[in-house]
């Protein structure tokens, strides 16, 4: 028998979740003014001094106000996650754009332009909570959505791919991923002997690294970053007929990457640089938003694709199977505070609503036995569902009773079921017809602890990603296995990762063995170890797939950008206003930087408020540079080292800069070339030349990166 108020929630308008779920999150808000009182509610008369007998005498026992005090900011904090332990998050909705009903009775994909609240956390996979943002590394991407029928979270990141393909490995790679167990070293990286003894001695994790050590693992933003389901998953309609389902999130500005050196450089001004940006972005009313895409595979058509798709370390090449746009993420709203919900959240892959199933894919399977435990040791019991930001929007219902921190008052005398003491306690549901009914499925007849041959072929799409990526991102892929193999002591685990990549690309490794002083890469030598088994047939696949070199991809704008305006005393405004004008038209964010706070005099007499100090927002705190016309300030600017390293830096790191007039002179130091760079804008400060230089900069602005500069390692910056 379904409640009654559980059947008048179910019919309410998509639209009242997102309203409820926000009216249930207030019910829990603090009051902000009130008079402060103990957790008891005792209004405290002085909060600034604890009790003593005497004017110098001992402070007393019996100060239950302190006590109680120091007694809760004593346990303040919980355990950190074992992974993603350093997050950020924010509340939103799901608009679906057509039903899917056709493939899922899942109630939230059913009605057009219905929405469905969600609070997403991104985080990182390797630090602890308070590492640096911009490290290289996995981002988590978990969307909790709050539907009608219940919760259902899809906990993802921003790799299409996973390192290892059976749960069983797992907690081996988190160790040796993690800092060393003897000296705590080094945070937040990957860049150290124990990872790479592990990935070399692994083939299968080298798709994931070749996604890893490329621009994917540097995003410039998180609004500006994919994220996928990993896992296949299976979809079920209402007459219990399935299709296989992968999830993508694209997101609408396009996908953008640091480059390496910036994204050091900001870890040290910056740590914060990727969960500010989320934050402001929001607060500025800049909504970030993904599509979810879906890739839907027939269950009879899987076995022909050439892809196991139970093997997490393999993805579905979108020109196999194309990615259908069926619903926009829109995340419109910061958490009131970060502990209470972005800390709290509790994310869990078994979190399923009727019409969405699993697959047997062994990593996902793990997973849904570990985080019922990861939650209970983090929330300290089993009632964290209870917490406002895990509540669902559909009543709660069962005789799960008591355990540490219950919040739920439940009346009445009986706590079991069947009963017939309690009104309304027969909660089974008509027919069988409602509630989550798990996929028919033809299940295994033998047990054992194996691996199929389908899940032997590690390498086709590494080569795949590799073959499908511009020269300029293949340059940032050998840097970066260069960088982090210089790091690791033990030789011979740096001539087996290159042995191993020569099963990727004979180029790749001959490359990253010459910078490491290594023999010539052996795949013979890689096919030889334990643990190695040659794939039973040479899968079939394609030569590249310009899906997967998204970064490169068209940018949507630039909207949210931020652009420096360089300055000094002297500077003239009359161009820097027309492309400030423009600039801010298109959603761009312009801030001025010089040596001081304060102003600076303009050519004309005016004073120019300054936004920051170059020491505190260097060029790789922003998208691009402008630096305005004007002789004075030009030379300036150029007689000021910092200066000219902020125009150098961004040169070097790709980024569209544009230089009025006198101003061309910061790039001297780049050479002669360097003012006809692709994404570099120059011209005299002349009003009919100002229109197509603000045309020209914010084209270059929308390319994001601009690779292909010649002798750009010879800059001094
Ligand atoms: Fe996991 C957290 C994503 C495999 C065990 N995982 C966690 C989070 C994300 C992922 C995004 C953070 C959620 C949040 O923001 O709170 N995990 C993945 C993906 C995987 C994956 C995409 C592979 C495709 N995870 C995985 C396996 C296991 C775990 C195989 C264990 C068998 N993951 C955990 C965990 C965490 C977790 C220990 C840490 C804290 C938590 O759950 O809440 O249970």
């Amino acid at each position: 028998m379904a409640l009654p108020r559980q059947e008048s929630q179910r019919k309410a308008k998509a639209g009242d979740a997102v309203a409820l779920h926000q009216r249930q999150l207030e019910a829990f808000v603090a009051p902000a003014e009130a008079t402060l009182t103990t957790d008891q509610g005792v209004v405290v008369p002085d909060n600034h001094h604890s009790l003593q007998a005497g004017l110098h005498g001992p402070t007393l026992v019996e100060d239950f106000v302190l006590r109680e005090k120091l007694a809760h900011f004593a346990h303040e904090r919980i355990p950190e996650r074992v992974v993603h332990a350093r997050g950020a998050g924010a509340h939103g909705y799901l608009e679906v754009y057509r039903s899917l009903s056709a493939y899922t009775r899942a109630d939230f994909l059913q009605e057009p332009g219905g929405r469905t609240p969600v609070f997403v956390r991104f985080s990182n996979l390797t630090g602890a909570r308070g590492s640096a943002d911009t490290v290289r590394d996995v981002r988590g991407f978990a969307v909790k959505f709050y539907t009608r029928e219940g919760n259902f979270d899809l906990v993802g990141a921003s790799l299409p791919v996973a390192f290892v393909q059976d749960a069983m490995k797992f907690p081996d790679f988190v160790h040796a991923l993690k800092p060393e167990p003897h000296h705590d070293m080094p945070q937040a990286s990957s860049a150290h002997d124990n990872f790479w003894d592990f990935v070399s001695l692994q083939p299968e994790s080298l798709h994931a690294l070749m996604w890893l050590m490329s621009s994917r693992a540097l995003p410039r933003s998180l609004r500006m970053m994919e994220g996928f389901g990993v896992h296949t998953f299976r979809l079920v309609n209402a007459q219990g007929a399935g299709h296989f389902v992968k999830f993508y999130w694209r997101p609408r500005l396009g996908t953008h990457a640091l480059v390496w050196d910036e994204a050091q450089r900001i870890a040290g001004k910056d740590p914060d640089f990727l969960r500010r940006d989320l934050w402001e972005a929001i607060a500025q009313g800049h909504a970030p938003e993904w599509e979810l895409g879906l890739q839907l595979i027939e269950e009879s058509r899987a076995q022909a694709l050439g892809v196991d798709l139970l093997d997490p370390t393999q993805l579905v090449p979108e020109e196999l199977v194309p990615v259908q746009a069926v619903a926009k993420l829109v995340l419109n709203r910061n958490p009131d505070n970060f502990f209470a919900e972005t800390e709290q959240v509790a994310f869990h892959p078994g979190h399923l609503v009727p019409g969405i199933d699993f697959s047997h894919d062994p990593l996902l399977q793990g997973r849904l036995l570990s985080y019922t435990d990861a939650q209970i040791a983090r929330l300290g019991g089993p009632n964290g569902h209870a917490l406002p930001i895990n509540q669902s929007v559909c009543p709660v219902h069962n005789f799960h009773r008591d355990g540490a921190h219950r919040v739920t008052i439940d009346r009445g005398s009986a706590n079991y079921e069947p009963n017939s003491l309690a009104q309304g306690s027969e909660f089974r549901v008509d027919g069988g017809q409602q509630g989550f009914q798990s996929q028919a499925d033809t299940l295994m007849t033998t047990k054992a602890r194996h691996r199929p041959p389908s899940f032997d072929d590690h390498f086709s799409q590494a080569t795949l990603f590799w073959n499908s990526q511009s020269t300029a991102e293949k340059e940032q892929i050998v840097a970066a296995f260069q960088f982090e193999l210089a790091r690791v002591g033990p030789a011979a685990v740096r001539q087996r990762m290159a042995d191993l990549l020569a099963h990727v690309d004979a180029r790749l490794a001959r490359k990253v063995a010459d910078a490491l002083g290594l023999g010539a890469p052996d795949p013979r030598a890689a096919a030889g170890r334990a643990g190695f088994r040659a794939p039973a047939a040479t899968p079939a696949t394609l030569e590249r797939s310009p899906a997967l070199a998204g970064v490169a991809g068209p940018a949507a704008g630039i909207a949210t950008r931020r652009i420096a305006i360089l300055v000094a005393a002297g500077v003239e405004v009359g161009a820097m206003k027309l492309l400030q004008q423009t600039l801010h038209e298109l959603g761009a964010v312009t801030r001025v930087v010089a040596a001081g706070l304060g102003v600076v005099a303009t050519s004309s007499g005016q004073q120019l408020p300054v936004d920051h100090t170059w020491a505190c927002m260097p060029s790789v705190m922003f998208d691009a540079v402008l630096v305005p016309a004007g002789a004075a300030s030009a030379q300036a600017l150029a007689a000021q080292g910092d200066a000219v390293h902020f125009v150098l830096e961004a040169y070097r790191h790709g980024k569209a800069l544009c230089l009025i007039g006198e101003s061309v002179r910061l790039l001297q130091l780049a050479g002669e070339q360097a003012t006809r760079a692709p994404g570099v804008v120059h011209g005299p400060n002349d009003p009919a030349a100002r229109l197509q230089m603000a045309q020209d900069f914010v084209q270059a602005i929308a390319r994001h990166r601009h690779p292909g500069r010649v002798g750009v390692e010879s800059v001094p910056a």
